[in-house]
This record gives structure tokens, C-alpha cells and sequence, in this order.
């Protein structure tokens, strides 16, 4: 993602005021947060240039290149069934498949370099990766890392196709091939737990590169090496939920934001809902107009006017008592 002047990002914070969201994960892994509406920038101008709803509120979400033409776009998951979408346009799924097991974790990735992302199987430290979406035997399998580790996905030499970096709080070992064996390299980056994304961010790059997010501040790295960022900028809103990928098929990868703006339900009262009595009371059977208004909000709110003691609408209860 080329970037403009921080105060052209600034208008970006204006117009993308989102709801709260988890933080973003890697290209590669789901996306996080919840929300079917995306906003998508594949320019400088600050401003979400795409926007548009797709599947459901509590939806998985993944990034990449299902069709080979260049331009990354959503995949939605529901336990073991994938929902493929080749636009970044509002509209139902252009097509679906089943892969592996509801409890798999999945990641995607171009493992083979055709230019068509298709996804591994995670099971603990063991990788197994089809090139094809079709189900069946695993065309490559390799161990790499230690069963709990954060594993990034990128094409971090630029060459051949996306592998592998293990992460362990700030310290990122990363492997150029989808064979068992150690880092080829390795490189210190950003704190402990930083949210970080992972793309080319400037055709000056060869592969893909990190960048960490803190709040609504992002830091690019044009290398995977130890070092300051490269690039700072501010986008969006801290509660944003955040990933990356090339909507324009530029070569050049940038920033999107899932949005979810369904209100939270208001959760029923809990614990203290009287039962209903029924229209078991008349005017009559109160000493006072405050002790038949204490009744009738008792149980208003939850049933109504049950005993009709608020015979003309005004929630008055037994104005005769007066
Ligand atoms: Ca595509
Ligand atoms: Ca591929
Ligand atoms: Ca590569
Ligand atoms: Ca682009």
C-alpha cells in the first residue's frame, strides 16, 4: 500500500467510524471480528473505495485469489463447507465445496505459485496442502514449528509461491519452502502481541512483508529483517477489524476493514422477572392509587396492563383511587 499524507488517512478515520471488532489476523488465516459489510481502499485517497455486504454476521472469513485473475477476494466458511465470492461486490456465492473437517484449522495460500490460493489443513505442527480445492490426499505435508505456534502465510522470497512464518511473540522465523526443516531466516519485529498483516506493500518489495497494528496506527516493514517500520500511518478506527490483500490487481496489496453493525440484542431481564399473575386485581383491591400504580409497574414491562387497571392508555393505574 503506497501512502499519502497522514492527514489524507486521517479523513479515512471520519469516514470508516466502525463498530468494535477483534483484532485482524494474518492474510492466510480468517480474517476475525464479526460483520457481513467490507470496506476495501486500493487507493491513497483515504477513503474506503469498495464497499459491499456478503454472507453473515458470525461468518469465518478468508482473503485470497480463488479464480487466478489477480485480484484477491472473500471466501466465507460455515464448520467445513467454504463459500467462494470472485468479486468484491455485494451478492451470494459464485460458488461452494466441502474441505476437510469442521474442527480443521485452515489457512490459504498460493502454495504452488499458479496464482490460485487453495487452502492446508493445520493439524498441530503438521501442514497438508492441497493445490486444488477438491477433497482427498494432501499434495504436500511438511511439520514446521511447534504445535501452538502462529504460523503467517506470504510469498516471502517473491519466488515460486506462499510458505510459512512461524511467529513466537516478536521473533519471526521464516521459511521459503513447504518442506520439513529450519528457518531460513529469522527477524525481529514489533511487541510481544501485536495484531499483524501481512502483504507487498510497495512494488519496490520482491514478496510479502509484515506490518504490525497498534490501535489505528499501522507500521510498515519492507524487509523481513530486524528493524524500525518503514511506514506509519493511521486508518480507521481502533475497534476496526483490519486485513490485507490486492482488490485491484495492482501488484500491490492494501488495507480493507470488516464492519459489523448489527446492534447487540438487549439481553431479557435475568433473575429477577416476576410471574404472570393474571388479571387476578380491580381497583377495588388496592388501598391507594400509589399502591395500585406499584402493582401495575411491577408487571408492565414484562406483560402488560394484565389486571386492566390503566383503563385509559396513560399508564395511570386507578386514577379513580386518587
Ligand atoms: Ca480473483
Ligand atoms: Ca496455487
Ligand atoms: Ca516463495
Ligand atoms: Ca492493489
Amino acid at each position: 500500500m503506497n501512502i499519502t499524507t497522514r492527514a489524507a488517512l486521517c479523513a479515512a478515520a471520519a469516514t470508516l467510524s466502525l463498530a468494535a471488532a477483534a483484532p485482524a489476523l494474518a492474510q492466510g488465516s480468517p480474517l476475525g471480528g464479526t460483520g457481513s459489510d467490507y470496506y476495501l481502499n486500493d487507493s491513497n485517497t483515504g477513503t474506503a473505495n469498495i464497499q459491499f455486504s456478503y454472507g453473515e454476521r458470525y461468518d469465518d472469513a478468508y482473503v485470497g485469489d480463488w479464480d487466478g485473475n489477480g485480484t484477491d477476494t472473500l471466501m466465507l466458511r460455515r464448520d467445513n463447507t467454504f463459500l467462494v465470492r470472485n468479486s468484491n461486490s455485494t451478492g451470494s456465492a459464485d460458488a461452494q465445496f466441502v474441505y476437510g473437517d469442521p474442527g480443521d484449522g485452515v489457512l490459504v495460500g498460493d502454495w504452488d505459485g499458479n496464482g490460485t490460493d487453495t487452502l492446508a489443513v493445520r493439524r498441530g505442527n503438521t501442514f497438508l496442502v492441497k493445490n486444488t480445492v477438491t477433497t482427498g490426499t494432501a499434495d504436500v505435508q511438511f511439520v514446521y514449528g511447534d504445535p501452538g505456534d502462529t504460523v503467517l502465510v506470504g510469498n516471502w522470497d517473491g519466488q515460486g509461491g506462499d510458505s510459512l512464518i512461524v511467529r513466537r511473540a516478536g521473533h519471526y522465523f521464516v521459511k521459503n519452502d513447504l518442506t520439513t526443516g529450519v528457518a531460513s531466516s529469522d527477524f525481529y519485529f514489533g511487541d510481544p502481541y501485536d495484531a499483524v498483516l501481512t502483504g507487498r506493500w510497495s512494488l519496490d518489495q520482491p514478496g510479502d512483508t509484515l506490518a504490525v497494528r497498534r490501535g489505528n496506527s499501522y507500521y510498515l516493514r519492507g524487509s523481513l529483517t530486524s528493524g524500525p517500520a518503514d511506514v506509519v500511518f493511521g486508518y480507521g478506527n481502533p475497534s476496526d477489524t483490519a486485513f490485507a490483500g490486492d482488490w485491484n490487481g495492482d501488484g500491490v496489496d492494501s488495507l480493507g476493514v470488516r464492519r459489523d453493525r448489527t446492534p447487540a440484542p438487549v439481553p431479557p431481564p435475568v433473575g429477577n422477572q416476576p410471574p404472570n399473575p393474571g388479571d387476578d386485581k380491580d381497583c377495588v383491591d388496592f388501598p391507594s392509587q400509589a399502591a395500585a400504580q406499584a402493582y401495575f409497574d411491577m408487571y408492565y414491562p414484562y406483560y402488560g396492563d394484565v389486571a386492566r387497571l390503566d383503563g385509559n392508555g396513560d399508564l395511570q393505574a386507578c386514577e379513580s383511587l386518587r
